[in-house]
């Protein structure tokens, strides 16, 4: 069984939002179309709790895209986005969500980021996607979204983690960073997931 995982549509990622990843908006209606191929759709969503520590605000003298260490890892630090309740934390009005069954929060720990749609950074806690996708006799994830360089890399990687077969949807997602994008690619081929245009 087969099931698309839609990773962080949310305004904060589009063109004008506060994490603005370029171009954003385009792969919005490819996503839309894929969807309807797949038995099973989920979507995760960013959502962090006002003042969360990945934020550069809440470091005195950092800038956003600056890195420190915070609890023993090297954490990048980001324009203060998908704060829990506002509209940069919605979906896209524009993503069609009729067909995503269920929705994984994640960032909601107010000390420690989570990129990856299934554990938090420092994996301690799990969203449950994985055990989620297992109950439902998932053994293959496509996976999409916002950004490719970050939050679905990060997804990639604990999706082959877990045992999935994985395959990242090129043409369904797009990142911030050329350089982390092409890295990204080659580390998620490197560790077993297939990279596919749909
Ligand atoms: C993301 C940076 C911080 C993402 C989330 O969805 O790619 N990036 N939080
Ligand atoms: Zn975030």
């Amino acid at each position: 069984m087969k099931a698309l995982i839609i990773v962080d549509v949310q305004y904060d990622f589009l063109p004008g939002g506060a994490l603005a990843v370029p171009d954003g908006d385009g792969i919005i209606p490819i996503i839309n179309k894929i969807s309807r191929d797949f038995d099973l759709v989920v979507a995760t969503q960013d959502w962090h709790p006002d003042g969360h520590y990945s934020f550069a605000s809440q470091h005195d003298g950092y800038e956003p895209f600056d890195q420190l260490e915070l609890n023993g890892e090297v954490q990048t630090l980001w324009p203060e986005h998908c704060v829990q309740g506002s509209h940069g934390a919605a979906f896209s009005k524009d993503l069609d969500l009729k067909p995503v069954e269920a929705i994984f929060r994640k960032g909601t720990d107010l000390r420690i980021d989570s990129y990856s749609g299934f554990f938090d950074n420092q994996h301690k806690r799990t969203t449950a996607l994985a055990d989620y996708l297992k109950a439902k006799q998932v053994n293959e994830v496509f996976i999409c979204g916002l950004a490719t360089d970050v939050c679905v890399y990060f997804t990639a990687l604990d999706a082959l983690r877990e045992n999935f077969r994985t395959r990242l949807i090129k043409n369904a997602t797009k990142g911030l960073d050329e350089e982390a994008i092409d890295n990204a690619y080659r580390d998620v081929k490197k560790k077993g997931g297939e990279l596919i245009n749909y």
